[in-house]
């Protein structure tokens, strides 16, 4: 609502000033070739409008400029809650402690540890089978943190802050959690 309110203020603004700009050119311009008399007797009314315009030009970049600010203010104040909000509860983006790597294959998931302690990790899928497989990683303070399904002989790798507890590891291809593709780690004591 803010961009548009703020779009519509600029459109509004420019049309004023081309008006004004219009204005201006065709009484220093046009008028004096093909009425050398003018304004003559329609001075008072000339100057009226000339005035009229300059104050209402004024009036309107005042008036925009104030709201303008307000919306940049509201905007930035708005952009400053949402960067904390956004701080990452699932992944971080801190310097990973190590790479753990996980086996794929029909049908197991075999990570090269099961027992981790407390920290960031990335987690990298290789796809070992013969059909495409994802890993998913989740746990406490991690919902289902997934890596993209990938084909056979890829590799897909997510990023995981891991805190104590039991973190269960999955592909969500549809069976295969079933058929055997699970398995747990646990982090801390
Ligand atoms: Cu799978």
């Amino acid at each position: 609502v803010l961009a548009a309110v703020s779009t519509q203020n600029k459109l509004l603004l420019g049309g004023m000033a081309l008006i004004f700009i219009v204005f201006a050119l065709v009484v220093a311009l046009v008028i004096p070739r093909t009425r050398p008399e003018f304004p003559g007797r329609r001075l008072n009314a000339f100057l009226g409008v000339t005035v009229l315009l300059f104050v209402a030009m004024l009036l309107a970049v005042e008036f925009f400029a104030v709201e303008e600010e307000e919306a940049h203010a509201e905007t930035s104040a708005a952009a400053s809650e949402g960067g904390s909000e956004t701080m990452p509860a699932v992944t971080s983006p801190g310097e990973p402690e190590q790479t753990i790597r996980v086996s794929a294959k029909e049908f197991e998931l075999d990570p090269a540890e099961t027992q981790l302690s407390p920290g960031t990790y990335d987690f990298e899928l290789v796809n070992d089978g013969t059909v495409p497989h994802d890993l998913v990683v989740s746990g406490p303070e991690v919902e289902k943190a997934a890596t993209p399904v990938i084909g056979p002989d890829k590799k897909a790798t997510i990023r995981v802050a891991l805190v104590d507890g039991e973190y269960e590891l999955y592909c969500s291809v549809p069976g295969h959690e079933d058929a055997g593709m699970s398995t747990t780690i646990t982090v801390g004591g």
